[in-house]
């Protein structure tokens, strides 16, 4: 049976409250995202940078999966799934869902810029703090990937897109690449292509299918629909 390639953005966790990018007029938190987002910008003002971070991180504790996230782990545990996210939060594990490829990093993480060590880290991160590994003080920054820096996973993302028997897209608005060019990827190796996001995007051309509504309540119901049909 070949695999469901799911593709997660910021929309899958709307209703969970984590607000979305594009939904706050280009800035980001009152933030512009090169001054938050990129190498250049922690180089700039690094304490700006992780309190950003450290911001977003501490308010993950007061969010909860929701039906979407719950609805995909179910998937998962029936059906063969390659799930790809664009999301840093941890919503989606905490769903129960496992093999997550989080392609832009995660919040709860961090990496040791001076030996690279990538470890757990849930609170706060400052210009001293120390890596866990090689001991070096206030080399530590987020593990998350910038504007302009390689996302993580591309070689197994690349191979899944085009082995995959059904790609969707839940909650993107397909503005960031390579993220957003899968969906072309997959229609250009014959691959049926779903798109779920209340709203019309900047791809949806490319989907066969579009399911217009929140993915609260569209996922369950076309997992529902998948696990009847398989
Ligand atoms: C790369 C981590 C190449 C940070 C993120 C010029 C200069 C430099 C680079 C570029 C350039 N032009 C293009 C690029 C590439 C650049 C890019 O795409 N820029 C865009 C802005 C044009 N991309 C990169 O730089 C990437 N790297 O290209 O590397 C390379 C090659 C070789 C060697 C080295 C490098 C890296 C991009 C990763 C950036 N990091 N996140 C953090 O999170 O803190 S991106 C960040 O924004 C998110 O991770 C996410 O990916 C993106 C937002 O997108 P969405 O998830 O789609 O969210 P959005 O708010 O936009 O949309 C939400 C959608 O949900 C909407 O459609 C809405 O309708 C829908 N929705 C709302 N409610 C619901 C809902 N859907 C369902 N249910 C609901 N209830």
């Amino acid at each position: 049976m070949k695999s469901i390639f799911i593709l997660t953005g910021a929309g899958v966790s709307a209703e969970s409250g984590v607000p979305t990018f594009r939904a706050a007029d280009g800035l980001w938190e009152g933030h512009r995202v090169e001054d938050v987002a990129t190498p250049e910008g922690f180089e700039r003002d690094p304490e700006l940078v992780h309190a950003f971070y450290n911001e977003r991180r501490r308010r993950l504790s007061s969010v909860t999966p929701n039906a979407a996230h719950l609805a995909i782990a179910r998937l998962q545990r029936a059906h063969p799934v390659t799930l790809v996210t664009q999301n840093v939060d941890d919503l989606h594990e905490r769903s129960g869902s496992a093999q997550v490829i989080h392609m832009h990093g995660e919040l709860l993480k961090a990496r040791c810029e001076r030996c690279g060590a990538v470890a757990e880290w849930s609170g706060d991160m400052g210009v001293s703090s120390s890596c866990g590994h090689c001991r070096t003080k206030g080399g530590m920054r987020p593990h998350i990937v910038w504007f302009g820096e390689m996302p993580f996973g591309m070689d197994a993302i690349d191979a899944a897109i085009v082995s995959a028997g059904l790609f969707v897209a839940v909650g993107t608005s397909g503005n960031v690449y390579p993220a957003a060019g899968f969906a072309s990827i997959a229609a250009a190796h014959g691959i049926p292509t779903l798109e779920i996001n209340p709203d019309e995007t900047g791809i949806s051309g490319v989907f066969d299918e579009h399911r217009r509504g929140p993915a609260g309540t569209v996922v369950p119901f076309w997992v529902e629909e998948i696990l009847r049909g398989s």
